[in-house]
């Protein structure tokens, strides 16, 4: 049985996935209107993956008899001042998901719940891959900066990241 302590943080890093969620939606859309279809086609399928964590944990709840809690999400920014921006944002959010994972496992191990504890080895895995992924791209943005054609390359060599985890 899933202990009380173990399920209501589950259910809040639930709805944490689920804001991740929608603000890379938000940054899609943005990104789409400034007709930067590379970034937009990375981050809607950014997107479509924080939204498969957030189902992953919700199974998982249920699984282990708990009950998982369908979230309110809050409305995420809507407006970015520019590419590089909205990449340093994302970077920032995931080491916010990386704190709380963390915390997470923490708890596992106070609560002796090794089985909770066993599973979310997948999300430690998973943050050190997303960090990586997020700062592998703000080093792109600052060798090949955003003047002149250095925009269009970013955002070519960002749609090409997104086709190639598609087929990863
Ligand atoms: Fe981008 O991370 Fe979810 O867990």
């Amino acid at each position: 049985m899933l202990p009380k302590k173990i399920q209501s943080a589950l259910n809040k890093q639930i709805s944490e996935e689920a804001y991740a969620s929608n603000y890379y939606l938000s940054m899609a859309s943005w990104c789409d209107r400034e007709g930067l279809r590379g970034s937009a086609g990375f981050l809607y399928l950014h997107a479509d993956q924080e939204k498969a964590h957030m189902m992953k944990l919700f199974h998982y709840v249920n699984e282990a008899g708990g009950h998982a809690i369908a979230p309110q999400i809050k409305e995420p920014p809507q407006e970015y001042k520019s590419v590089s921006n909205v990449f340093e944002l994302t970077l920032k959010h995931e080491q916010t998901v990386t704190r709380l994972i963390n915390e997470l496992v923490e708890l596992c191990l106070e609560e002796k719940d090794y089985s909770t504890f066993n599973f979310l080895q997948w999300y430690v895995a998973e943050q050190h891959e997303e960090e990586r992924l997020f700062k592998s791209i703000l080093d792109l943005i600052r060798i090949a900066g955003l003047e002149g054609r250095g925009l269009f390359l970013v955002d070519k060599e960002v749609g090409n990241i997104a086709g190639s985890l598609k087929k990863a």
